[in-house]
């Protein structure tokens, strides 16, 4: 009860704030888009992390208003750096399963676009894989009306759970993120690595684009190199950085 209170307290009082971690291309090696994600740094108890908080928020009904907050920030920020003359990266943006499934979309993103002019594009939402144990009807339905928006969709953490290729393949996203639990024992012994080349090659024969999170070794990018990967994310690129940083980034790039 306690946390609610100081999660609409927060939310009023702006003390979230939003990192943006860099993914990059293994083909050109430019970073392509950033993960967004959720901080919270409570005036008394510290550094709350989103684990925590996101869990509770989605148990007491808090977390479409965080999802929508995080949403809105992050369109915010992509004007912001429009504005400022700066060619941004596309953003993405974890949305809670309950978000997704909840939402009115039609609501949500004429806000938006009311709001800014930058094409919807520039905004991508990833899904857990938790979302794939609604029926595909419903799911397709769901998607369908966020891609006829420019929203592009990654499926977040595959591979761990209800994720199977059969249950997305008949839908219309653009993105399989490869769960870093994966990519974590990929130059060891326990048959990942036969289990991530499996998923890149089905996944891209299925037409999808696919990202390797949570990338932490030189030896891990080399193999995902090897394995034709797409796109990588993680600490040895890049630790999640702060606007400002992430600007810098994006002025050495260009
Ligand atoms: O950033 P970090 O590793 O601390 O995130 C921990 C978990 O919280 C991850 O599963 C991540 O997807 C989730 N998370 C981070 N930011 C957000 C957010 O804005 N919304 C939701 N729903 N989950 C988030
Ligand atoms: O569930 P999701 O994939 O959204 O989780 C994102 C979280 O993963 C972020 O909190 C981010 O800090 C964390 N993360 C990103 N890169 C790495 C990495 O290379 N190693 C580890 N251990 N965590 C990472
Ligand atoms: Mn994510
Ligand atoms: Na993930």
């Amino acid at each position: 009860l306690e946390l609610w209170k100081d999660i609409q307290q927060a939310l009023e009082e702006d003390q979230f704030y939003l990192v943006f971690q860099p993914l990059y291309d293994l083909k050109s090696n430019h970073m392509i888009s950033a993960e967004v994600l959720l901080r919270w740094e409570h005036p008394t108890r510290g550094f709350i992390s989103p684990a925590k908080f996101v869990t509770f928020a989605e148990q007491s009904g808090l977390v479409s208003r965080l999802d929508n907050w995080v949403l809105n920030a992050a369109a915010k920020q992509i004007q912001q750096w429009i504005d400022q003359g700066i060619e941004p990266p596309h953003l993405a943006i974890n949305l809670s399963g309950l978000t997704f499934m909840r939402s009115d979309w039609d609501s949500i993103i004429s806000s938006i676009t009311e709001r800014y002019q930058f094409p919807l594009a520039m905004l991508e939402l990833e899904l857990t894989e938790g979302v794939l144990i609604e029926s595909v009807d419903l799911l397709q339905k769901k998607i369908a009306a966020i891609r006829k928006t420019g929203l592009s969709i990654s499926i977040d953490d595959f591979g761990t759970g209800y994720s199977s290729l059969s249950r997305i393949r008949s839908l219309d996203i653009n993105k399989v993120k490869i769960d870093r639990a994966f990519i974590e024992d990929l130059d060891g012994s326990t048959g990942d690595k036969k289990v991530v080349e499996a998923i890149i090659q089905m996944a891209q024969g299925l037409g999808f684009s696919v990202v390797a999170e949570g990338v932490e070794t030189a030896e891990q990018l080399s193999i995902l190199r090897n394995l034709n990967c797409d796109i990588v994310q993680g600490f040895l690129l890049s630790k999640p950085l702060m606007a400002s940083q992430l600007e810098r980034l994006m002025d050495n790039q260009n």
